[in-house]
């Protein structure tokens, strides 16, 4: 086992989890690109199966390359334990698995990622575990969504898409109050970014696929809690037996993708602030919202809990969705894409892409209107890509 050491997070993300000598020299983590393992004996696998003897056995039981990016995610959000899963999603349903049963309730933030919300869905048709979605502007609000049923609360912070901020302390004091499990979403952070952890989050999860990887090749989803037992308990039984778990390959890019995320998440960050100043006064837009704006009714809360304002930015663009597709339909270096945290700047409507399975109405409660757009800051030159969304605002 690689010694555990006291390292700054920019060092961690390099370094946790592993050690050379165990693995001939090798800088780089090797590529266990294997499905099983082969056993001395018919009794060493007897003990194995037995959890008589450490070692491994099959690789959707645990593989050595997921297991350093299993290391190193729980070091980076300072939890006790890390799982690896083939999707964001498949994190968000491990875990919503785990803590809910047949007619429990889930308090969540009103403004989830859409298939998140489909996932609800279908929890509360299959198993009647039913769920209130709200604002979660004060300790009372989040208060009032509880009722006698409710097991967790879920949060996503800042909220995809439209950035609104929730407090995470005021979240864990409910929770405590109550006796939740409470369950943050940090993909629009990264641990760089904010811990959610440290707030008295139960599990901290992410999407991957975006700032974590960095590079936009790769879908995965990684999940920490902050007890030990309880995260080899999700092992042992939702992740091994629903079986989402990360190819060996994607957490190898994985891993290659976060030794640089400090380095990527402060220029996404100071690019995104240079931006904001200039959607901020741009004449084609009505309002533009980021966190990290001293003039942001919530920035109490991003200076509490975050460190950089991060690489997203929404906005809402003069007119409705005609507008909107005409300016996507106008962008050249900046790619119409959906996902979120490449090094390549992405825009997307989420009304019609990201969110249109939320319904409607409920869209509307979240602020996810047709005008909306959603901008994810890469890590271009600032010039080349301010210069693409001005010649696209005036092809509209
Ligand atoms: N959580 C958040 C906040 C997300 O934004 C996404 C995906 C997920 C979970 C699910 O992760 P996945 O399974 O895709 O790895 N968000 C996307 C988005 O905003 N555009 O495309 C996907």
């Amino acid at each position: 086992m690689p010694k555990k050491h006291n390292w700054h997070k920019e060092t961690a993300m390099i370094h946790e989890g592993y050690d050379s000598k165990e693995h001939q020299g090798s800088l780089a983590v090797p590529l266990y690109q294997t499905a099983t393992y082969v056993f001395d004996s018919a009794e060493q696998g007897e003990r194995r199966f037995a959890g008589e003897e450490s070692g491994n056995i099959y690789s959707r039981l645990g593989n050595p390359t997921v297991r350093v990016l299993e290391e190193r995610i729980a070091k980076m959000e300072e939890g006790a334990g890390g799982l690896a899963f083939a999707s964001g999603m498949a994190a968000v349903s491990a875990v919503l698995v785990h803590v809910t049963k047949a007619n429990d309730h889930v308090v969540c933030s009103r403004g989830i990622y859409g298939c998140t919300f489909g996932l609800l869905k279908i929890m509360e048709e299959k198993y009647n575990i039913t769920h209130t979605l709200t604002s979660m502007r004060t300790e009372e609000e989040i208060e009032k969504a509880v009722t006698d049923e409710t097991t967790c609360i879920y949060v996503e912070t800042p909220i995809n898409p439209t950035m609104e901020l929730v407090d995470l302390q005021a979240v864990s004091n409910v929770a405590k109050r109550h006796g939740l499990r409470v369950i943050v979403d940090n993909t629009f952070c990264s641990p760089y970014i904010q811990t959610p952890l440290t707030f008295g989050a139960d599990f901290v999860l992410h999407s991957a696929t975006k700032y974590l990887n960095g590079h936009g090749d790769v879908i995965a989803g990684l999940l920490v809690g902050k007890d030990q037992e309880e995260m080899q308990k999700i092992r042992s039984t939702v992740q091994k037996d629903f079986g989402g778990v990360i190819s060996p390959f994607d957490a190898w890019l994985l891993l290659r993708g976060i030794k640089t995320l400090p380095v990527r998440m402060d220029r996404h960050s100071s690019n995104a602030r240079i931006l904001f100043d200039y959607l901020k006064k741009h004449p084609k837009i009505e309002e533009v919202f980021y966190p990290f704006d001293d003039q942001h009714p919530q920035y109490e809360i991003a200076e509490k809990q975050m460190k950089t304002g991060g690489g997203l930015i929404s906005f809402t663009i003069k007119g409705g969705k005609e507008e909107a597709q005409k300016f996507l339909n106008s962008l050249s270096l900046v790619k119409l894409a959906v996902s979120l945290g490449d090094a390549e700047t992405l825009m997307q409507h989420p009304a019609t892409m990201t969110h249109s399975g939320v319904p409607k109405a409920e869209r509307d409660k979240m602020g996810v209107t047709d005008s909306l757009l959603r901008l994810s800051v890469g890590l271009e030159h600032m010039d080349d890509i301010m210069a693409d969304l001005e010649q696209a605002f005036n092809a509209i």
